[in-house]
């Protein structure tokens, strides 16, 4: 088999999204997501100009080679406009190989190593008390784990806090919206949601939050230290994660598990944290690392460490690189857990899929491949439209992170 054709697919189907299709001779095509949120363009044209004219003419099945061809052939190695680029190519070639052996993909992973994919949704409010109707609602469609953020008085704009319920969508179109921060604010108030939440809904459902690289090291241990009591499922994204080796810090202090990883792109940008046993549970997702190949060696390295995967699933991973993390969660031993943000309806109807979600489990469905179309008809109703996520300062007007 030979691969005759890519094409990159940019639609705006509720939010953009960037698709590469790519063709082979014998009339299979594989889907794979190259969604780099703010900055599709840019993965955009890396394929289309730089990775897609090397791929005409190669063997669909040897996605290994390709791989190295891509990663180690490109001389300027990793990066997110990179990876996202060869995750995209990765995980089309895997849902080729799929189709072309008329067998789902997780059987070319291994298998199933479980019945379904436990998934946590995201419940968030202005206050605590809204937080928590939120969050009853999701355990009312029966979810097992649910994040919970959290608006804080006197901060007029918080991380994680939807406009639309079901559907948060961080990023805009036009500019970047600035947003507010205090560290001490949060701080406070943090702990106090999660007391409420466990006197409101017992021991059982499986909280999570997400700090969104928002604190320093020790505020972290701090943060983590507080939270204790109410036995958090994991606490996401404590720190910036360029410096690894601040999580000792981290680590030292607090027994609440620590999750990080959904901006890394390589094996690389975890090694310290995975190999030290810094963290619990290991975030990137196939499209920003390099697809279904190199996350693979990632679960492989963090199971030796006792770290388990928990990827990265917001509304900016397509379906299509939803189905590909529930492909690879469903076969791997290490599995965690996986993020999951409904899409919009649009979305959905623009990528036709087989996987569903019945009592707090996603399951990929049993069909060849991945199991997700791309209605290119539809889609062209949807142009591309730039669009931003937030930037952040703190309330003295120092710029932060987002
Ligand atoms: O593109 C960035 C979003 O995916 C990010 O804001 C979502 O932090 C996030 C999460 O945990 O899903
Ligand atoms: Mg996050």
């Amino acid at each position: 088999m030979k691969i005759t054709d890519a094409k990159v697919l940019i639609s705006s189907p509720g939010r953009n999204f960037v698709t590469l299709k790519v063709y082979t001779d014998d009339g299979i095509y594989g889907l794979g997501d190259a969604t780099l949120n703010g900055r599709e363009l840019a993965v955009a044209a890396y394929l289309s100009e730089h990775l897609v004219p090397c791929l005409i003419g190669r063997d669909p099945f040897q996605s290994e080679d390709i791989w190295q061809y891509f990663y180690r052939g490109a001389y300027w190695r990793r990066g997110p406009v990179t990876m996202a680029a060869i995750g995209a190519i990765d995980i089309a070639l895997w849902d080729i190989k799929g189709k072309a052996l008329n067998t789902p993909v997780y059987n070319l992973l291994g298998g199933k190593s479980r019945t379904g994919v436990m998934v946590y949704g995201h419940a968030n409010g202005r206050d605590i008390e809204e937080t928590i109707d939120e969050v009853g609602k999701y355990a009312a469609m029966g979810y097992r784990a649910i994040r919970a953020q959290s608006g804080i008085p006197g901060i007029p704009s918080t991380y994680g806090v939807a406009k639309d319920k079901l559907y948060y969508e961080p990023a805009e179109k036009g500019l970047p919206p600035e947003n507010l921060w205090s560290t001490e604010k949060y701080l406070l108030y943090v702990p106090k949601l999660f007391e409420s939440l466990r006197l409101k809904f017992g021991d059982d459902v499986h909280l999570l939050h997400d700090a969104h690289h928002r604190l320093t090291p020790i505020e972290a241990a701090r943060l983590g230290k507080s939270l204790e009591p109410y036995h958090l499922f994991w606490l996401e994204d404590a720190v910036t994660a360029e410096l690894q080796e601040g999580f000792r810090i981290v680590r030292q202090h607090t027994t609440t598990p620590l999750a990080l990883g959904e901006v890394f792109n390589t094996i690389w940008d975890a090694k310290t944290v995975i190999t030290e046993q810094l963290i619990d549970y290991i975030r990137m997702a196939t499209v920003h690392s390099g697809g279904i190949t190199h996350l693979k060696k990632v679960a492989s390295l963090a199971e030796i460490y006792h770290v388990l995967t928990g990827c990265h699933g917001a509304t900016d991973l397509s379906p299509v690189s939803l189905a590909a993390a529930l492909h690879f969660d469903i076969s791997v031993n290490n599995f965690g857990i996986q993020e999951y943000m409904l899409h919009t309806k649009q979305t959905d109807e623009v990528f036709p899929h087989t996987y569903s979600f019945s009592d707090g489990y996603l399951h990929p469905g049993d069909g060849p491949g991945l199991g997700v179309d791309y209605d290119e008809k539809l889609a062209s109703k949807f142009p591309y439209e730039r669009a931003y996520l937030p930037v952040n300062r703190k309330l003295d007007g120092t710029m932060y992170n987002w």
